[in-house]
């Protein structure tokens, strides 16, 4: 376990994560993956034990946590079942638009529900035409009085349809590009706001991914962040400050995986000894439980850079990002392998690791965007 920094009350909250996770998310991970349904059980635990609470400041009814604390929560959380651990990701990334560009009267409005629980975020920048692309969106928001009206969609939004809150970002001035770009915040039931598909995915089965869709949508110009045009800086602001919550989803799905490879070789027992007595099994189990580390410690470096209120993160969150989701893509398809034909059969949770796995490679940005963001940092 690489070193942390956290202080006892923060290391005091892991520790009854950590078993929380085991005692009762673990149960429940295979059932969600299969039905496919949100776990609003999940939710609710999450709700109840604060956790939902810990990227919000104590002044907004949160707990006020550390960065490092909260990569280490959906560690924890996702070691077990990556939709449950994405339930608190998908809050940070939802709510870091208002935390971070909102004014009083706006976070006052918005961010005691989001730390209570009682409401769930969701952000809105991706497009169907406008993926890594982000510059690229259609969806447009004219001023008319004292409202902005949207029309436009967005397209694979985590908790869309479920969440209340959602940090919408729009088109205001067309001519000049990302500086003509502005975010919102839009109440799911403002008129003119509906849901539009509902994705059938390979992975995080329970978490829900829907189309938002603005048909002369109605929103208070008074839930405008920042000023108009400020909405593209304020997406990759938020972006930098989550991408670790990624990284740290593919860091505890890995871990999920080393944990059971390890277990199952000792178990299971071939040609008269454990497969674990086999050196080629051996070293896989070390690469894997290295790579694993070695995804910990970008994560939490990164995380504790935040917490440091070091600027110039953006590099080492992508960094932390690609390398442990390409790491857990890794170590759960070695894992199916160390398990041989029980890996692959859906009665050991290898195979739904893996699944779970991909999608972190993919969003909050491609590991292809990330490296563009580490190389344009190299050469600026
Ligand atoms: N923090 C603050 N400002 C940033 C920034 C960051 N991390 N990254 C870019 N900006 C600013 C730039 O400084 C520039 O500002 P000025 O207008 O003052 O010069 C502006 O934003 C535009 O930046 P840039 O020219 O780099 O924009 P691009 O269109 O080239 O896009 C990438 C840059 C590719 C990095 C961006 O489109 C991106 O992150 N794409 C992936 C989107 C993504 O992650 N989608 C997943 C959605 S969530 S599931």
């Amino acid at each position: 376990m690489a070193v942390s920094h956290l202080s006892e009350d923060e290391q005091a909250l892991i520790e009854a994560i950590r078993e929380i996770a085991l005692e009762r998310v673990a149960p429940r991970a295979a059932e969600i993956d299969h039905t496919g349904e949100f776990p609003w059980d999940m939710k609710e635990l999450l709700a109840q034990q604060d956790i939902l609470a810990m990227p919000f400041p104590s002044e907004y009814g949160g707990i006020g946590a550390s960065e490092l604390a909260i990569v280490m929560a959906i560690e924890e959380l996702s070691r077990h079942c990556a939709t449950t651990g994405l339930l608190l990701a998908v809050q940070q990334l939802g709510s870091t638009p208002i935390l971070l560009a909102g004014n009083e009267q706006q976070k006052r409005k918005y961010l005691p529900s989001l730390a209570s629980g009682e409401w769930m975020a969701a952000y809105g920048l991706t497009e169907a035409g406008s993926g890594s692309d982000a510059a690229a969106m259609r969806t447009m928001a004219v001023r008319r009085g004292d409202k902005y009206i949207l029309n436009g969609s967005k397209r694979f939004i985590t908790n869309g349809g479920l969440a209340q809150v959602n940090s919408i970002f729009a088109i205001t001035d067309l001519k000049i590009g990302t500086r003509g770009i502005s975010a919102f915040i839009v109440e799911k039931d403002f008129p003119g706001f509906s849901v539009g598909r509902i994705e059938d995915k390979m992975g995080i089965k329970g978490s829900q991914t829907a189309e938002l869709i603005f048909t002369d949508c109605e929103v208070p110009a008074e839930n405008l962040l920042g000023r108009e045009g400020d909405g593209f800086k304020i997406a990759m602001m938020t972006l930098d400050r989550t991408r670790p919550g990624i990284g740290a989803q593919a860091l505890g799905i890995a871990q999920g995986a080393l944990d059971l490879a390890v277990s199952y070789s000792k178990q299971r027992v071939q040609f008269g000894r454990p497969i674990a007595d086999n050196q080629g099994i051996q070293f896989m189990l070390a690469d894997m439980a290295t790579r694993v580390e070695a995804s910990r410690l970008l994560v939490y470096n990164v995380a504790e850079m935040i917490d440091r209120g070091d600027r110039d993160f953006s590099k080492y969150s992508a960094m932390a990002k690609m390398f442990a989701s390409d790491a857990a893509m890794e170590v759960t398809n070695d894992a199916i392998q160390v398990l041989g034909g029980y890996g692959y059969m859906k009665e050991y949770p290898a195979e739904r690791m893996m699944r779970d796995a991909k999608i972190t490679q993919i969003y909050e940005g491609t590991n292809q965007i990330q490296r563009l963001v580490i190389a344009r940092d190299l050469l600026k």
